[in-house]
């Protein structure tokens, strides 16, 4: 278990060549249970112990790939914590706590990001339909996506279909994400998606948020509902698989 082992030197341990899949599991673990940083008091049971700052500093400093780290650590944590939640295990604050943990991982990952060495699975741009201002939920998938190795550009809250349209003309083979929290505001869904479709053709569409159902998907014409984040990440990756 993570915290009974975790008194040891990271970095020597990952320079002595000692089970790198160690490391990256207690990576996992700190996204999993949202330890940002050791001055993080939470979760209560790791107090004091190195999080997700340090840990992904010390296995980038030994040498673990940041392919690795994104791959085997940082999205095996977030599955995990996506999958709690779609099984009602752990609330909203659990997943903005693994998120900030993921958020503090990713700083240390940046560099590698922007100059190409760390590849993201694809595009995906997000937004909370125009007339409608709710955005947790919206925020929530966003994360989970991010945490799955996608890139997210996430355009906020009320966003009109020339918005998307322009995202999506500047990111080629991305895939939209269109949340509505609104039974007044998820009509506007059926406007958007026509008007992708005709601008952007090809383009893949998601739609999700609490009004919206599989039946109002198929008369919509997008191509996917997902009722909750894991279902929306488990899609964009079987599209590259
Ligand atoms: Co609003 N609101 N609200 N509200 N609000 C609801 C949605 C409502 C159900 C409350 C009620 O009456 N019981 C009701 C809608 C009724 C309806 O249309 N049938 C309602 C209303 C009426 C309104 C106003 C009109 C109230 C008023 O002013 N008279 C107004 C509208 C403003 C506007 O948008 N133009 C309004 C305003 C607000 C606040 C600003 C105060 C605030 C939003 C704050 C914010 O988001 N920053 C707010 C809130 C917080 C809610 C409730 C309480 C909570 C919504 C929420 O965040 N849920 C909500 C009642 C409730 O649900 N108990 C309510 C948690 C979130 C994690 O779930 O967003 O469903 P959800 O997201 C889920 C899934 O749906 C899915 O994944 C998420 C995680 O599991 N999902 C996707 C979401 N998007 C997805 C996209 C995907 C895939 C999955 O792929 C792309």
């Amino acid at each position: 278990m993570y915290v009974r082992n975790a008194c040891f030197h990271l970095s020597d341990k990952i320079q002595r060549g000692r089970s790198m899949e160690e490391i990256l599991e207690r990576i996992a673990y700190c996204i999993e249970f949202g330890k940002t940083d050791k001055a993080s008091p939470y979760p209560p049971d790791m107090k004091g112990l190195d999080g997700a700052d340090e840990l992904t500093r010390q296995a980038l400093d030994g040498g673990i790939s940041p392919s690795d780290i994104l791959t085997r650590a940082l999205t095996v944590g977030m599955e995990k914590i996506g999958i709690k939640f779609r099984q009602n295990k752990v609330f909203v604050p659990q997943v903005l706590m693994s998120a900030k943990a993921m958020n503090m991982a990713m700083q240390h990952m940046k560099p590698y990001f922007r100059s190409g060495e760390v590849k993201r699975k694809g595009t995906f741009i997000i937004g909370t339909v125009v007339g409608d201002l709710h955005d947790i939920g919206k925020n929530l998938v966003s994360m989970i996506v991010e945490g799955s190795g996608w890139e997210v550009i996430d355009l906020g809250i009320d966003v009109r279909a020339d918005k998307f349209i322009a995202a999506a003309r500047e990111h080629p083979g991305c895939v939209v994400g269109l949340s509505a929290l609104l039974t007044t505001t998820m009509v506007n869904m059926e406007t958007i998606v026509k008007q992708i479709r005709m601008e952007v053709p090809g383009s893949l569409i998601i739609i999700g948020g609490a009004p919206v159902t599989e039946e109002f998907r198929a008369n919509i014409g997008a191509d996917f509902y997902s009722p909750d984040p894991q279902g929306a990440v488990e899609y964009l990756n079987q599209l590259i698989s």
